[in-house]
């Protein structure tokens, strides 16, 4: 599994042994090039940024640190390495050894979750593209950019499985990864919530929390996968996660910290005049992020998820650790439902409700990070906390998108949903507003006006490190 990094694309598949697979990839990389030139971070394509590079998929020592120019990142491609006598732990086939081959009744599921997954990564750097233009400090714009060139890897990661195991309808959904583009009219995004636009630093940190958390969960779920380079491959991808929600969890506490010291020192809830976002603008904020993110997670009840499930190819958020038979069939799950105008719970075959299981714990995961932010605010004295709105809430996929329900999670009319959503998601006064303070701040070590300094820095350098040369 050594990886060789002097490789035109850094792997460590052992690329070079296959010359056709090595062709067809080498031709798809100016293909790649050419779409971040276009649709990646617009300008700063000459600065060099401090980025981290993977070399290595050990437990140590697995990524670089060194100053880079984005179009010159080393996009390579990476799988942990292979667990010795690794079994099938759940579905049908429990048991048996896992799968180094697509079995060919499974080719079409698996090349769909892999082209799913695949179309997400470089949605959200086209969707976080203009994003550089106002970033409230150098440490964070070199974050973005991190984000950015690794989701771009997460699509290298896919566009491997595609070409080395899909053949010719592989590498035309590698072409089509680079074909649809976020927001576009005529060919855009698989999913939702890749659609939207990331038009400020608020949105920014609260899609890391939230849309990469799904990430996340799925990237967990795909871990399990009798499809054994798929499971080794999103192991990896996992590493790079870590640093994508951190992004998140700390960018909103940042902001969250910077808005309880204006409250504080001015005494007021509204602190707008003063340079920050009110709490109230932040819980519109993350209502919005949360339930676009929930509709990722897809239909509540869902055949697709109990046949990934039967055939193998997508198993729980830790699937090995959970104490039942894995296999499913004779068991029951209260999922939500609405009955009679009222959110209630049915039994269903858990086997079907495997998605809305995902979403369980994803939700419980999310739910930490709230209780780290509130923890902030209580801590200034500040009584006003941040909570999650119920999972019906403004959704467009699933049982509940036949309805409006409100963060309280009460079935409302039409009428009171008009009424009321400008105190639920964020109006375009809002958003105009929070627009308003997104200035670029370059000085090494300053902060925009409403974001506390991180912590610390970042690969032990101090927060005011030159993390992008201007
Ligand atoms: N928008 O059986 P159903 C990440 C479609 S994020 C539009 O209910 P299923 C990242 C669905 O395709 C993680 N369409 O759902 C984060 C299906 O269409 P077909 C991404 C949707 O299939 C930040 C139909 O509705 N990875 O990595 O069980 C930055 C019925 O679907 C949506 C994955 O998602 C939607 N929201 O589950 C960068 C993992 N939802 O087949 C990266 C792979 C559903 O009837 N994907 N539909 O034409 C999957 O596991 C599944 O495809 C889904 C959907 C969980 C997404
Ligand atoms: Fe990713
Ligand atoms: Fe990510």
């Amino acid at each position: 599994m050594k990886v060789d990094y002097a490789a035109k694309i850094p792997n460590n598949v052992n690329l070079a042994e296959d010359r056709q697979l090595t062709r067809a990839l080498e031709s798809w990389q100016p293909k790649y090039l050419a779409w971040w030139n276009q649709l990646g971070p617009k300008d700063f394509a000459n600065n060099e940024v401090f980025l981290r590079t993977a070399v290595d998929v050990g437990q140590e020592g697995w990524a670089n640190f060194g100053y880079v120019t984005m179009p010159e990142y080393r996009w390579g491609i990476f799988l942990a390495e292979p667990k010795p006598d690794r079994r099938i732990s759940f579905g049908e086939h429990i048991g048996q050894p896992v799968w180094n081959e697509v079995p060919g009744e499974y080719r079409f599921d698996l090349r769909r979750l892999i082209a799913v997954q695949g179309d997400t990564e470089p949605a959200s750097v086209e969707q976080q593209r203009h994003l550089g233009k106002t970033a409230p400090s150098l440490y964070d714009l070199r974050n973005l950019f991190q984000v950015n060139v690794e989701e771009g890897r997460h699509l290298w990661a896919m566009v491997y499985l595609l070409h080395r195991y899909f053949g010719k309808d592989g590498r035309e959904e590698a072409d089509a990864l680079l074909e649809r583009h976020s927001g576009d009219p005529d060919r855009p995004r698989l999913l939702g919530a890749f659609n939207e636009p990331t038009p400020d630093w608020l949105s920014f940190y609260l899609f890391t929390y939230f849309t990469d958390r799904d990430g996340k969960f799925q990237l967990h779920a795909l871990t399990e996968s009798a499809f054994d380079p798929l499971a080794r491959t999103t192991q990896f991808m996992l590493k790079e996660e870590a640093h994508h929600m951190f992004v998140g969890a700390t960018g909103v506490a940042r902001v969250i910290q910077r808005t309880a010291e204006l409250m504080k020192e001015h005494d007021t809830d509204d602190i707008r005049q003063y340079g920050g976002i009110n709490l109230s603008i932040i819980q519109k904020y993350l209502n919005f992020h949360y339930s676009i993110t929930l509709d990722l997670f897809g239909g509540d009840t869902s055949s697709n998820a109990a046949n990934y499930y039967a055939s193998g190819l997508k198993g729980r958020y830790h699937e090995s650790e959970r104490q039942d038979d894995h296999r499913l069939l004779n068991s029951t799950y209260k999922a939500e439902a609405v009955t009679d105008g009222h959110i209630d719970s049915i039994e269903v075959p858990t086997i079907t409700a495997l998605n809305q299981i995902l979403q369980d714990d994803f939700i419980a995961d999310c739910q930490n990070g709230v209780d780290r932010w509130n923890r902030i605010l209580s801590e200034a004295g500040i009584t006003t906390k941040l909570y999650l709105p119920h999972r019906g809430f403004n959704r467009q996929v699933g049982i509940f998108a036949d309805y409006h329900i409100t963060p309280e999670g009460v079935i409302c009319s039409d009428e009171e949903w008009e009424l009321k959503k400008s105190e639920w998601l964020p109006t375009p006064d809002d958003r105009s507003f929070v627009a308003s303070l997104m200035v670029p701040v370059r000085e090494p070590g300053k902060m925009a006006s409403w974001l506390a300094p991180p912590a610390t820095g970042i690969a032990n350098k101090p927060i005011d490190y030159i993390y992008v040369k201007l």
